[in-house]
């Protein structure tokens, strides 16, 4: 039998094939790498104990790694088979995200790795939105974006071989690994010969941006990729230096000592030369088409369904006394109004953990080390009090909705509708998957009660040496 290549070590060589393609194919995206690998440097050089807990929780490499990507699919078939050359490397369907609400005619899940050790070796995931023809009212216009994306397959058959090879056997061998990769990363490539006339385009994009971008190409083309950082309002600042403009607002919550969750910014998507189909045979009408940009974010701890329902509760109340504008004429009222709500939210992770907002890793400390022979109990919060147990935040790895909505729209133009659409289905969406999405909270916690046991574990050996 052949040794199989781990399926997070496929992950990662795919990880930085796509970030190199993408490099090649948006050079704006190598600049924003660079200025996010200065920041980060810089962030560690004035941070040596933010440096030595990434060292220590085994992150630090991750870091300068890391990123995330997303694309949008047009069929229930394109969004069953990548499921499974998803699955290929590690990474499963995490979350339901509902756009509609945004007037965003897509609902959308997260690939990404889950356990502990998968999320270590490399945390790529993939924002992956599936578009909602149904909600093109006009039939005639409906039924031609069904039967021009009836017409294409989004994965090389070689890609779908290998794809079975792996279901059947339980993984892939080196060879074969590599080959997949550079299958897989076709159905990601920019094409910019269009599949369809101008006039098709037009009217798909009078219906919605997004359905033009969706159903007019060959592939569902990577949009965009994002780089970590450890600190985003230096970026932000530091972007139009070298030359790139920033969306106004800095999506998510605001600034703080502990970061929670995920705050994300982008660039403007650029407007690129395409091709439509001519009249003639062979003929090709030259065209432009704005639909690839980049972006950064900084993750935080993970919050605990009360967290998330404070935080959810706070932006809400945020949104109501200002909503940011794209053209950023309020940016700085709605920065303060943020920052004004947000009080409630403790911002210590001490006492994110006492109130129960937070997910943490937990760990023994020397004096755990050292508990030889003393009366310790076995319950977590009397060991932290009594700094038997410390704890680490446990990074948020998906994403939010209302953010996830103003990446969207900063790069749909200004003036995209805003109205709300017919809530979508999530039914729907895992029967196109062929199977649920996993719950996010559910992983987050069982990584916390996996600390939890190993700490409680070693410290039954270091008490069983003992006596
Ligand atoms: C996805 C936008 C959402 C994020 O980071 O929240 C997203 C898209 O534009 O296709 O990537
Ligand atoms: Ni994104």
């Amino acid at each position: 039998m052949s040794d199989f290549l781990s399926k997070s070590e496929i992950r990662a060589r795919f990880c930085r094939a796509m970030s190199d393609m993408y490099r090649d194919e948006v050079p704006l995206y190598g600049d924003l790498m660079e200025l996010v690998r200065d920041v980060n440097a810089d962030v560690m050089d004035k941070n040596p104990e933010l440096k030595a807990r990434l060292e220590a929780l085994d992150n630090l490499d991750r870091i300068s790694e890391e990123r995330h990507g997303a694309i949008r699919l047009g069929k229930p078939e394109e969004l069953f088979t990548i499921r499974r050359l998803f699955a290929v490397m590690g990474m499963e369907p995490v979350g339901y995200y509902d756009l509609s609400v945004a007037g965003i005619p897509v609902h959308s899940t997260a690939f990404r790795p889950t356990d502990g050790e998968a999320l270590k070796r490399s945390p790529f995931r993939v924002f992956t939105s599936l578009l909602r023809l149904e909600l093109i009212e006009d039939d005639a216009l409906r039924q031609e974006a069904e039967a021009i994306l009836a017409r294409r397959d989004i994965f090389t058959p070689r890609a779908r071989a290998l794809i079975e090879k792996s279901e059947a056997d339980g993984g892939l061998d080196e060879a074969d690994a590599a080959t997949f990769i550079t299958e897989a990363l076709e159905t990601f490539r920019w094409h910019s010969d269009a599949t369809v006339s101008e006039a098709t385009y037009q009217r798909l994009h009078d219906a919605h941006r997004l359905i033009a971008d969706v159903v007019s190409f060959k592939g569902p083309h990577i949009n965009h990729l994002t780089p970590r950082t450890l600190d985003i309002d230096a970026v932000q600042r530091l972007m139009p230096e070298r030359g790139i403009t920033p969306k106004a607002v800095i999506e998510g919550p605001p600034p703080r000592q502990c970061p929670i969750l995920l705050r994300q910014t982008s660039f403007k998507a650029l407007e690129e030369q395409i091709a439509f189909l001519g009249d003639a045979e062979d003929g090709r009408v030259a065209g432009r088409h704005t639909a690839r940009f980049g972006e950064i974010e900084q993750r935080g701890v993970a919050l605990k369904p009360k967290g998330r329902q404070l935080y959810d509760e706070l932006l809400d109340a945020a949104r109501g006394l200002a909503q940011p504008k794209a053209d950023g004429s309020n940016t700085a009222d709605y920065m303060r109004a943020l920052r004004e709500v947000f009080a409630p939210m403790p911002d210590s992770y001490a006492e994110l953990r006492a109130q129960d907002l937070a997910y943490f890793h937990y760990f023994l400390t020397d004096k755990g080390r050292r508990a030889v022979g003393l009366e310790v109990s076995g319950d977590i919060a009397t060991l932290v009090a009594e700094g038997y147990v410390g704890f680490d935040p446990i990074v948020y790895e998906d994403f939010l909705p209302v953010s996830a909505a103003g990446i969207f729209q900063s790069n749909l133009g200004d003036n995209a509708a805003h109205d709300r659409l017919v809530k979508s289905n999530r039914d729907v969406f895992e029967s196109a998957l062929g199977g649920p999405v996993a719950d996010e909270f559910a992983m987050y916690q069982a990584l916390e009660d996996a600390s939890i046991a190993a700490v409680l574990a070693e410290l039954a050996i270091v008490r069983a040496k003992a006596s």
